[in-house]
């Protein structure tokens, strides 16, 4: 039977359970429009008062509505992770903006839907508005357990694109990936009130992005937030959950600290100095070169024992240097929207979606 995990509570649900909700038609009827059982459901599939009930299906543990693209179709849930201040929701905010321009077109007819009026309202609110309308950072992202800083959502997204080759699909076939993001709290990772809700986040993921922040780690920011202490974390609460098949993105964040001016973390012929093409497909042989540049510059800061971590517990990892506005922000708070550079934010998740089997990529699987 088929299984639908709620992507609010984490309710795990047969599809058949879901309830339903009359049409606004009923709120003159006794007891009003309401949400109904299965159970409730007439022979021939009316509400209560004989309607037809709406289309969309509710999660019976918290009532939120599911989008039928939702219930219906496959998907995958990603789990992005991180220190607090990491530069996760930075990054996420750029993304969005990159795949449904620039990146789309390189990839061959990419678009990106946020599915439904919660997604497309926090997307909006919490990080559109303010990157590119208002050129500030986006706020800390509320802790899960936190009430009084409101609801925050994942991001539901499709993405569809027509590849221009090497499709694992018929040619011309329009290919549709579902997406949940969940762009997490780093207070989730400190906070025991949150530490529940993140295991539902990790039990539930079919990848991760962990998301390690280069400022913090080159500036030695040890005492106050060891900035690899986020990958031990989730890296421990994944190995509990023994959920250790999925891909795992190990993500450098501001690596612009590390490759601006005069700096030498990275030389002249470093990979982390070219941009990605990703023309048409994942360039996986250019994602190699990178992951093994950060192998080495890790090893070179003496933190080789990460990799040897993450090699003794995943299948499938793999590490990317991003930065998402090209260059620190002013006084770490405002930028010129023009000046917006994002470099490499599309690498992890078009990687994600070739080990989903969902886009294509040069070269062979390692
Ligand atoms: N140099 C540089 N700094 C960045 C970049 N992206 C973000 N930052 C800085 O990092 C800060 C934190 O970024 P956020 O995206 O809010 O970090 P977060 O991981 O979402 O933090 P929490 O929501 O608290 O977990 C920003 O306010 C910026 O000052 C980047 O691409 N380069
Ligand atoms: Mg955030
Ligand atoms: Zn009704
Ligand atoms: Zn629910």
């Amino acid at each position: 039977m088929a299984l639908v995990i709620c992507p609010y509570c984490f309710r795990k649900q047969p599809r058949n359970e879901l309830s339903y909700r009359c049409p606004s038609s009923c709120s003159a009827e006794k007891g009003g429009a309401r949400v109904f059982s299965p159970a409730e459901l007439t022979a021939d599939g009316r509400c209560p008062h004989q309607r037809h009930p709406q289309a969309r299906r509710l999660c019976a543990g918290c009532g939120r509505d599911l989008l039928r693209e939702y219930v219906d179709g496959l998907h995958h849930m990603i789990a992005l992770v991180g220190a607090p201040g990491a530069g996760k929701s930075t990054f996420v905010g750029v993304l969005v903006h990159e795949l449904r321009g620039p990146v789309g077109d390189r990839f061959g007819t990419l678009a990106l839907d946020l599915l439904g009026e919660d997604s497309r309202m926090e997307y909006s609110r919490l990080l559109e508005r303010p990157l590119y309308r208002d050129g500030r950072m986006p706020g800390p992202t509320p802790a899960a357990g936190a009430r009084s800083t409101g609801r925050h959502d994942p991001l539901m997204m499709a993405l569809r694109w027509k590849s221009k080759r090497r499709m694992p699909l018929r040619a011309n076939a329009v290919n549709t990936t579902r997406l949940v993001l969940y762009d997490t709290a780093g207070e989730d990772l400190k906070s025991t009130q949150s530490t529940d809700r993140l295991n539902d986040y990790l039990a539930a993921a079919t990848g991760v992005v962990m998301m390690v922040d280069t400022a913090a780690l080159l500036a030695g920011a040890f005492d106050d937030v060891d900035p690899l202490e986020s990958v031990q974390v989730v890296t421990e609460q994944l190995r509990e959950l023994a959920h250790l098949q999925l891909p795992v993105a190990v993500v450098f964040s501001k690596i612009d600290i590390a490759t601006a001016g005069g700096d030498d973390e990275f030389g002249s012929s470093s990979p982390l100095r070219r941009a990605s093409r990703h023309d048409g497909y994942f360039d996986e042989l250019d994602s190699r070169d990178v992951h093994e540049e950060i192998r080495a510059w890790l090893a070179s800061h003496g933190l080789g024992n990460l990799d040897r971590t993450l090699t003794a517990t995943f299948s499938d990892y793999r590490y990317f240097g991003v930065s998402a506005l090209g260059h620190a922000p002013r006084n770490g708070t405002s930028v010129t929207i023009s000046q917006i550079r994002p470099y490499r934010v599309e690498d992890p998740l078009l990687w994600l979606l070739t080990r989903f089997g969902t886009a294509p990529g040069n070269g062979r699987r390692q």
